[in-house]
């Protein structure tokens, strides 16, 4: 078949809007009509180039939501007609890593994921019988898309496709930060470095769970107010402060019970460690550190207790948490519409990048 998409013909360029050929679903896997997607910092972190792991040409994007419109053979959990969130983050419930139940980073398809390429090594997508590759597994900037079933959540059919696209990345990864990598416990101190996109759900998260102090950080002193309607209790401002480590020690008798750096700058990461609570204070990384960056601290910030990790897709089971957590938002339990800041049609999907760059948006949402 035919469909739409937004093509990324090399680093740096903008996307260009094509019509390409989608080869129909194989064995295991499932086409779907795209509905929506939201435009992630990743995205524009593989655009941009500085993705040592960006393969082009490619069809990007990996926040989407859609309808399952058609089936290939084996495929026993889908069926057309069934709305479906993609997952960059497999679950096949099988694979050594699942049946750990220690991580939610399934590997079953992750060497040809990587590789832009569906699991029997071949792409669906082309023009001109030349191969575009996929992204992420999901590619969500294509009106059609063909996806492995076990890369595909299944979410119920009353929720709009314009809001819970977001759930495809930035709402999972904040919000399953708090609450499936940290743990975080009611009454618990917490700081969030970066509320953007991802900061803005860390926060939401806190809040869900009962957190005390919701401490937030950022340059912008725009993102206060909406940070403030998530639950941020106090905001640092680093231009304002000497140290921003010793203001979140002062303001928390001590240090953090619990840090999210969401930025991806190793500076901020050192400090969003260092600002932890001595003897038990942890840190999860959640920012995407450009290619090279390395991580430092003094040793002994770790021999005194306090614990650095990180979260992909914020620990989140895909196929398992993401349809619960459409159901937090359909029952007011989260909130996202005060996110979608910006909604554009195909064809404005440049305009959404510009938007991210100026740091004007959170989100922007492309609607099919
Ligand atoms: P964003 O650009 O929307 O937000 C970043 C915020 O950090 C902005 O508000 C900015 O003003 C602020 N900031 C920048 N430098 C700062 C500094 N030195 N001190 C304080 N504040 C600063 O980005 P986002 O969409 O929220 O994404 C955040 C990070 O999370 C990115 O690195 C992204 O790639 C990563 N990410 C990770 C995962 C994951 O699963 N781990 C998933 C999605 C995104
Ligand atoms: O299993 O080796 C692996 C990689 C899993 C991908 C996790 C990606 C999380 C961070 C990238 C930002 C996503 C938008
Ligand atoms: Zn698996």
């Amino acid at each position: 078949m035919k469909t739409r998409a937004a093509v990324a013909w090399s680093a740096g360029e903008p996307l260009s809007i094509e019509t390409v050929d989608l080869d129909g679903p194989r064995a295991g896997e499932v086409l779907v009509e795209i509905k929506a997607t939201g435009i992630c910092h990743t995205d524009h972190f593989t655009l941009s180039g500085a993705d040592p792991e960006g393969l082009f040409p490619a069809i990007l994007g990996h926040e989407g939501a859609g309808v399952v419109v058609d089936v290939g053979p084996g495929v026993t959990t889908l069926k057309p007609g069934d709305h479906v969130i993609p997952l960059y983050t497999p679950e096949c419930r099988g694979c050594k890593f699942c049946l750990s139940r220690k991580t939610n980073l399934c590997q079953l398809i992750r060497g040809t994921q990587g590789k832009g390429l569906m699991p029997d090594g071949t792409s669906r997508f082309s023009i001109g019988g030349k191969p575009i590759l996929h992204y992420m597994g999901t590619s969500t900037f294509a009106n059609h898309i063909v996806a492995p079933e076990i890369a595909l959540a299944k979410i119920r059919p009353d929720a709009p496709f314009d809001k819970v696209c977001y759930i495809g990345c930035g709402v999972t990864t904040g919000v399953g930060a708090v609450l499936f990598t940290a743990k975080v416990e009611a009454g618990a101190n917490v700081v969030v470095f970066g509320l953007g996109g991802i900061g803005l759900n860390v926060i939401q998260g806190a809040r869900m769970v009962g957190a005390d102090k919701i401490i937030g950080i950022d340059l912008n002193p725009e993102r206060e107010k909406m940070a403030r309607q998530f639950g941020m209790t106090h905001f640092i401002n680093p231009k304002d402060v000497d140290n921003v480590v010793d203001a979140i020690v002062q303001l928390t008798d001590g240090g953090a019970d619990y840090s999210f750096e969401c930025i991806g700058n190793v500076k901020t990461m050192r400090q969003a460690l260092e600002c932890c609570h001595k003897g038990w204070g942890q840190s999860v990384v959640i920012g995407v550190a450009a290619a090279g960056q390395e991580i430092a601290t003094r040793p002994f910030q770790l021999v005194t207790g306090r614990v650095w990790k990180g979260s992909a897709f914020g620990g989140a089971r895909g196929r398992t948490d993401v349809p619960k957590i459409v159901d937090w938002y359909m029952e007011g339990k989260l909130q996202i519409d005060p996110l979608i800041t910006h909604t554009l049609k195909l064809e404005q999907i440049n305009e959404g990048f510009h938007l991210m760059e100026r740091g004007e948006s959170i989100r922007s949402v492309v609607v099919f």
